[in-house]
């Protein structure tokens, strides 16, 4: 049967780019639609009462939150899975998940990320310094915490690629887009984000633009 999917999204949210990436590994083709969710369009908010983004409407199904849909495409589409098998395993994918989705979204993409971009785009104004400090000071914490997990595993759930890399990866290269992750820290990170970057699933990432917004040279480079 043919897939059809459109994405209901932002380029820049790390929400939008985890169901983007899941959708390119296992090659469903998407239809990306950019969404000014903070206008609250009433179509839009009958997609998704949360007012989020993304929405991903695929076969004339219509799902939100990026958790659920990532584990509803693993349910459907299986090959090649991002989950493992193993329930323990299983668990360590999504307490990563949560965690970059949780806590990083907290302590450092909502104090970048949000204060830089979000706030330009959507007309609140300028950034906190108080906040940009904050998560400037807290990425630090995560990038050490990621290169301890590298020691350990091949990938950051365990030795196979999983949802948690691309959660991470999500963050992180939203962050990168405005210079805010430094791949100085670890060798160990930066050698983990390189392998992400250069699988197909990423490209279409890679070639995103946002007005106003310009990417340091590196933000493409395989080879930063
Ligand atoms: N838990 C949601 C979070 C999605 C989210 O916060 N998206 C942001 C853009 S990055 C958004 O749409 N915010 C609008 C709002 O909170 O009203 C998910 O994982 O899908």
């Amino acid at each position: 049967m043919m897939i059809t999917a459109e994405l209901y999204h932002v380029p820049l949210s790390p929400f939008c780019r985890k169901v983007r990436l899941s959708l390119a590994e296992k090659k469903i083709e998407c239809k990306l639609i950019e969404e000014r969710y903070w206008e609250k369009d009433t179509d839009f908010l009958r997609r998704n009462p949360a007012g989020k983004v993304p929405v991903l409407k695929l076969n004339g199904k219509v799902l939100a939150e990026s958790a659920a849909i990532c584990e509803y495409l693993e349910e459907i589409y299986p090959e090649p899975s991002l989950m493992p098998s193993d329930p323990m395993e299983r668990h360590e994918v999504r307490r990563l998940v949560f965690w970059f989705d949780d806590k990083f979204q907290h302590e450092v993409t909502s104090k970048l990320l949000y204060e830089r971009v979000n706030k330009k785009v959507t007309g609140q104004g300028f950034p906190d310094s108080k906040n940009v400090r904050a998560g400037l000071s807290a990425i630090k914490f995560h990038l050490d915490y990621m290169a301890w997990l590298l020691e350990h595993r091949r990938w950051l759930a365990g030795d196979r690629m999983t949802l948690a890399d691309f959660a991470a990866a999500a963050h992180l290269s939203s962050l990168d887009y405005i210079s805010d992750v430094d791949w100085n820290r670890s060798g160990a990170v930066k050698d983990w984000y390189a392998k992400v970057k250069s699988r197909p699933a990423f490209r279409n990432i890679l070639m995103d633009q946002v007005p106003g917004f310009l990417p340091p040279e590196h933000y493409a480079d395989l080879d930063f």
